[in-house]
């Protein structure tokens, strides 16, 4: 009985605009549910209803305006906190010419997917996950991307980096129907943080259904003498680059009414996931995060950390700052870039991070860092 209790008044809650602030979404989905995909709390309610209401960490984001109750991420088949540094580094062959040549394996698939509490997506993916995986790579890497699609409508794989127009993954130049494959290649360059997504037409529906990731090039020291020891900290797996906490953050949105607007947003799919959920980072090291913008409808997002201020990386092509000493950096859709900042003469405590857009806030782009002492 006290969990039914419990239960009633927590979908009081979410019907009151706990789900989110304003009651946005619970518009949305009472007005304009679409072919059965979207659905309410009410029929959804052992996901968001019996789910616990919050972290103490989630009392401090503004007013306590997040989300209520947890998405199920076995739902989902994927931890927003895992995408932090999942890598696909693909499997690796050595050419006879001495280079590596990478080989990644990426599946098209319409699947639904839990965004907020409750509140379902119907999405289409690249290997079942929003964002696809994060494919990283060594500058001059010979790169192969075999792409299966098994979704529903023609799809392509659009790399950000430099290759021939055939292997652009536009209409035309490897757009691939529903059963059909195609392998990209090309070389990994320019070094940076970049991205990946669908190119088929229209473009604005196939992106912001969930088709995008993040492509990391990780700079060759050997071909940067001059700033060796930057290039071999970015290098995965080199003993400098061991010293970093690295994050991946892909900053999303969704238009759950499609309408052309969005009514969740998130770094990394889930709303509101890293205001439950900090993400740990030990005071003495340093943190890189890769931030990638895939926000449809909005034409600018933004990323502002409280209590310090960072070094940022326009578009990660540089090994010297192209900003230092900000607090806040903004992005256009696909823009993206590379912070670096350091907590190790802060207090340790909750630390928190957001869009400076407070609608996006309130919607579900905000986070915390939760600085502890080093535990090795
Ligand atoms: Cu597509």
């Amino acid at each position: 009985m006290r969990s039914r209790l419990r239960e009633t008044v927590d979908r009081r809650n979410l019907l009151s605009g706990g789900l989110v602030a304003g009651g946005t979404i619970l518009t949305g989905v009472a007005a304009k549910a679409v072919g059965g995909s979207l659905v309410s709390p009410e029929g959804h309610a052992g996901h968001g209803a019996s789910a616990p209401t919050g972290t103490p960490a989630s009392h401090l984001i503004h007013g306590n305006m997040t989300t209520v109750g947890a998405v199920d991420g076995r739902h989902n088949g994927f931890d927003p906190m895992a995408l932090l540094n999942d890598w696909d580094l693909g499997t690796t062959s050595t050419l006879p010419d001495g280079g590596t040549l990478r080989t990644f394996e990426v599946t098209g698939e319409d699947k639904e997917i839990e965004i907020a509490p409750g509140l379902l997506f119907p999405a289409w993916t690249y290997n079942g996950r929003v964002p696809g995986p994060t494919l990283r790579v060594t500058e001059g890497d010979s790169i192969r991307i075999v792409f299966r699609n098994r979704g529903s409508h023609p799809h392509t794989m659009h790399f950000h980096g430099i290759h021939a127009a055939r292997m652009d993954g536009v209409p035309g130049f490897g757009e691939i129907v529903p059963g059909g494959e195609f392998t990209y290649t090309f070389d990994a360059i320019p070094f940076g943080c970049h991205l990946y997504h669908c190119h088929s037409l229209p473009l604005k529906r196939h992106i912001h259904k969930g088709m995008y990731g993040a492509f990391i090039v990780d700079p060759d020291p050997a071909r940067h003498p001059e700033h060796e020891t930057v290039a071999r900290s970015r290098l995965l797996g080199s003993p400098e680059n061991r010293e970093w906490q690295e994050f991946v953050m892909v900053m999303n949105a969704f238009d759950t009414n499609f309408d052309g607007e969005n009514e969740v947003y998130a770094v990394n799919t889930v709303a509101h996931h890293f205001a439950k959920n900090p993400i740990r980072i030990e005071r003495g090291s340093p943190v890189r995060i890769y931030l990638v913008n895939v926000v449809e409808f909005d034409p600018i997002n933004s990323f502002h950390l409280h209590g310090n201020f960072f070094d940022y990386y326009d578009h990660g092509t540089t090994l010297t700052p192209t900003l230092k000493t900000v607090d806040t950096i903004m992005q256009c859709q696909a823009q993206r870039g590379i912070l670096e900042f350091t907590y190790k003469n802060h207090e340790t405590g909750l630390y928190m991070f957001h869009a400076h857009q407070s609608e996006f806030v309130e919607l579900g782009w905000v986070g915390m860092f939760d600085v502890v002492e080093a535990t090795s």
